[in-house]
């Protein structure tokens, strides 16, 4: 039992408590994070790095009247204990449970939805001038960590912050860290900030000497230290980067001790300008294995709460072990393979690549629209880029995969991760919508590969091809079959493969759903229904040779994607349909619905929209009815 924390039930509870009552607080406050998510799976890293900053946020400012913004949004637990959600903490990341991200409509204290890095500044910005033009007087925090900082986002944010100049507080949340160690010039030039004694030395020493100045009053001691603060960080601090921004700097704060947090709130809670408060955390805080291994736990699955081991199998091989293997194999042989990621190493399994080819490994940062423009770059002076990125995040760079990829024609390849149901990170991370934002794409090659030898094969394809390429694989363990010859081989660009041959139906299967529409044709054959199965492995350009053969045969035409239907693989196949005036055959389509899909297990939700052997059974005795 909580002591402490069992009678905080809103954020105006801890007004009454001691700094001593707080600290114990905080202990118990991250205790609770630490056996909810070995149990659920969640970030646990940023948690328990930013205990302290949710606690003093919540202790000086009055929410929900005043505003805090999470950036990200995956480090907003102790956020949500304090408000009300305390009781409902064990079902969060759960399908029916709350989110493990700020979601307006789970809560009034969450300010502004996220999932995705670096909106903080911005939306705190929006929200400052409604509130002017509201003529109201609330207090408006950003909170966004080092990593969230190396998005351009935040940087066109912050710029028009300085001009705007409106009440608005940034909490830079430093804990050296993004997923894995921040990157970047920025990082250099905060860790300055961090560890150059010589500023605040100075600052503390000058303070001292005006104050034993017997001549000098008190409010002209203050002038003189404003001048003399802005002279000295000139001369210590180059560029002297956010103030020259004009947005005045604070810090570097110690972000585990709540007195000094506390201290500094109040101090620039009323300040009527833009300003930014430089806390300095450690990610993982408090629970040695994430304090040693804080990239492990940053979104774990669940481990013991005692030996810290993560649960999951290790046996079990992903999508992205396989990728992170082919394409080391490859940039053995092709010199001119560079590996991108943008903040995302250990996700897109490049780690092995870094260590093995360090000049060919670039991590760009939280900077998916840059690092699309930067592998077009290297594309065009001839080198053969692959783009590791997860298809949510790539949502960031449509237009520099339109401008700056497709329509110069350039060979950058795609790898696109965890494209289809994530889980229990829910609608802001399900990667379900990269087929229809890039099937309309000219000179786009888009494929989904449905076994591992498949995935080797289309990224030996891809680096040959010489055109923009996409491969989207899902989250999970890959799908084994078929014989390994140790060999690469070319696929056709655009050819499908028949795996059946039947009468009665054609499943056409895109990537991960081909295994299981072979499992829904083995029991529709015990019921005496004959399928045609199809592996497409090409969306762009689709085998509509292939479609138009089949059509001839068959009347019935099932489509299996892991995304969403709209502007999806089976639109492609029913626009091919109508242009071709093919209209003796019917085409029923399982996919996504037209919605935000919700979190939960993956497999819950694949067998909840049907991606499932069940569902594509009911689809097709569904269809033979019709
Ligand atoms: C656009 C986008 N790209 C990638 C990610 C994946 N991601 C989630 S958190 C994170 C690192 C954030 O680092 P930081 O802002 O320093 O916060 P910390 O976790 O260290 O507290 C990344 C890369 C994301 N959420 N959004």
């Amino acid at each position: 039992m909580s002591k402490i924390l069992d009678k905080v039930n809103n954020p105006g509870d801890l007004k009454s408590l001691s700094f001593e009552e707080l600290r114990i607080l905080a202990g118990e406050i991250r205790e609770l994070i630490i056996r909810t998510v070995a149990q659920n799976g969640g970030h646990l890293s940023s948690n328990l790095g930013i205990v302290e900053i949710s606690l003093a946020l919540h202790y000086v400012f009055d929410t929900p009247r005043d505003k805090i913004i999470w950036d990200v949004g995956h480090q907003c637990y102790t956020h949500k204990i304090l408000t009300g959600r305390r009781d409902k903490f064990s079902t969060i990341r759960q399908y029916n449970g709350i989110s493990g991200f700020p979601r307006r409509e789970e809560s009034i204290y969450d300010t502004f939805n996220t999932g995705h890095s670096s909106t903080s500044i911005s939306a705190s910005l929006g929200i400052a001038c409604a509130r002017d033009l509201q003529k109201k007087d609330y207090s408006v925090v950003a909170v966004i960590g080092d990593g969230a900082l190396t998005s351009g986002i935040a940087y066109e944010a912050l710029n028009n912050a300085g001009a705007l100049k409106k009440r608005l507080i940034i909490i830079l949340n430093d804990n050296e860290m993004s997923i894995s160690p921040n990157i970047g010039a920025l990082s250099f030039y905060l860790n300055r900030l961090r560890t150059d004694p010589r500023y605040n030395k100075a600052r503390e020493e000058f303070k001292s000497l005006l104050e034993k100045n017997p001549f000098l009053k008190k409010t002209d001691i203050s002038k003189f230290i404003k001048t003399a603060e802005k002279k000295i960080k000139e001369l210590f601090i180059p560029g002297v980067f956010f103030e020259e921004l004009g947005i005045r700097y604070f810090g570097p704060v110690n972000g585990h001790n709540l007195e000094e947090l506390i201290k500094i709130f109040k101090r620039i809670k009323n300040l009527k300008e833009t300003s930014l408060i430089h806390v300095i955390t450690k990610k993982g805080k408090g629970y040695p294995f994430s304090e040693k291994n804080p990239s492990l736990y940053h979104s774990a699955s669940p481990f013991d709460y005692r030996t810290g081991r993560i649960k999951e199998k290790k046996e079990r091989e992903s999508w992205s072990n396989i990728f992170g293997r082919t394409i080391i194999k490859l940039a053995k042989k092709e010199k001119k393979i560079i590996a991108i990621t943008a903040a995302m190493e250990r996700g897109t399994e490049l780690l092995k690549f870094k260590k093995q080819f360090p000049e060919r490994f670039f991590d760009t940062g939280i900077a998916e629209e840059h690092t699309v423009t930067f592998a077009a770059g290297l594309a065009s002076q001839g080198y053969k880029p692959v783009v590791a990125i997860y298809s949510t995040f790539l949502q960031r760079a449509y237009d520099q995969i339109l401008h700056d990829v497709a329509l110069p024609n350039l060979p950058v390849v795609f790898a696109i991760d965890r494209a289809g149901i994530v889980g229990p990170d829910g609608p802001t991370h399900q990667g379900i919508f990269d087929i229809a934002y890039l099937r309309h794409l000219p000179h786009l090659i888009i494929t989904a590969p449905a076994t591992e030898i498949e995935l080797q094969n289309m990224l030996y394809t891809a680096i040959k091809s010489n055109s923009p390429f996409v491969i989207r694989y899902p989250k999970g363990e890959v799908i084994k079959e078929g014989k390994k010859s140790g060999k690469f081989n070319s696929l056709k660009i655009g050819k499908a493969e028949v795996i059946e041959e039947g009468k009665d139906v054609a499943i056409l299967a895109l990537g991960s759903m081909v295994k299981i529409a072979k499992e829904a044709s083995q029991e529709l054959k015990e019921k005496k229904i004959n399928p045609t199965v199809v592996n497409m492995r090409f969306v762009k350009p689709l085998d509509t040779q292939l479609i138009l053969y089949l059509t001839k045969k068959i009347t019935r035409i099932i489509t299996v994607e892991e995304g969403i239907l709209k502007g999806g693989f089976g639109s492609a196949v029913i626009e091919l349909l109508q242009d071709e005036g093919i209209r003796n055959c019917q085409v029923k389509r399982i996919g996504l619905p037209d919605k935000f899909i919700e979190q939960g297990e993956r497999e819950r939700l694949l067998k909840k929209y049907g991606l499932s052997r069940e569902g594509i059974i009911k689809a097709v005795e569904e269809c033979l009815k019709e």
